[in-house]
């Protein structure tokens, strides 16, 4: 028998309780900026300066002491580590607390706001300073093509053939702390349902978009409902 296999969709929900704002619940980012502004193609195409000036400041923030991991990050680390198949691990965040808090088997789909993109010959770079217009490519010294390696409104999400393969060979889906307001990862639900033969279970703090479809449900603060379900699956309470 094959080993029993893991995929779990985090969104901004998780990492509310390190300190960072969700997009979409009151006082979040989309009330704060317009997304039509920072967050498409266009948008950076009409005023880099702004963009770049919002994705600094995401980008100082999550430079700053008090961002740090909290147990739900913790808790899936520890799902990686202990339970004994696979655990593959997709994240719609930017920040990088799935990875500090000791998780490997990660993939990062909307990008990386540690990490610039050269539009001209498509470097990926770590940078964990601010980004500019004047800032050049280090790899092709092109100047002023340097961009968030973050994706926008109408750009394809990273890694999608591998993800969609995992969803469809999986045993257990859980989504944890998004909305369900943007696909393809708000569909994910859907394509285990419909492709795969995997159990499906939402963590949120509210019902998300697409409640109805899970199989089962947990509702309350992320750093308090993930790792009571994470000790649910590794102590066999909760049946993969
Ligand atoms: C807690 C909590 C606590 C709070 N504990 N929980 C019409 C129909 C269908 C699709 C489309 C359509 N028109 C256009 C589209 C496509 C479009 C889309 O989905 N638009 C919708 C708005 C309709 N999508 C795209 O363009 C994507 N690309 C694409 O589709 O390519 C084509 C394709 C086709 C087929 C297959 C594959 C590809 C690209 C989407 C890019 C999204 N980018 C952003 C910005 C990234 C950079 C950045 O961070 O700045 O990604 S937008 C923003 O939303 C960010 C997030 O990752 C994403 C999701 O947000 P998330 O994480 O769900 O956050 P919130 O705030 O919405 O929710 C937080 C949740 O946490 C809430 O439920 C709270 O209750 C909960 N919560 N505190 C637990 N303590």
């Amino acid at each position: 028998m094959s080993k029993p296999s893991i995929v779990i969709l985090t969104g901004a929900g998780i990492s509310k309780e390190s300190g960072l704002d969700t997009f979409r619940c009151a006082g979040g980012l989309w009330q704060q900026v317009s997304l039509e502004d920072v967050a498409t193609p266009e948008g950076f195409q009409r005023n880099p300066a702004l963009v770049h000036e919002f994705y600094n400041a995401r980008r100082a923030q999550l430079r700053s002491p008090e961002i740090q991991p909290n147990e739900a990050h913790r808790a899936l680390a520890r799902l990686e580590q202990e339970f004994p198949g696979t655990v593959l691990l997709v994240t719609q965040n930017i920040d990088n607390l799935h990875e500090r808090a000791g998780s490997q088997s990660l993939i990062h789909m909307h990008g990386e706001l540690l990490k610039a993109e050269c539009e001209a010959c498509g470097a990926v770079l770590p940078w964990d300073g601010d980004l500019s217009e004047a800032d050049v490519c280090p790899s092709c010294q092109g100047a002023g093509l340097l961009r968030p390696r973050v994706v926008w409104f109408g750009e394809m999400p990273l890694e999608m053939p591998r993800i969609f393969h995992a969803l469809e060979q999986c045993d257990l889906f859980i989504s944890v702390g998004t909305s369900g307001n943007v696909y393809p990862a708000a569909g994910f639900v859907d394509h285990v349902q419909r492709c795969g033969q995997g159990d499906t279970v939402e963590l949120n703090l509210e019902p998300s978009e697409g409640a109805s479809l899970f199989d089962e449900k947990r509702y309350g603060p992320a750093t308090s409902i993930v790792p009571a379900f994470v000790e649910e699956i590794l102590s066999g309470s909760y049946r993969l």
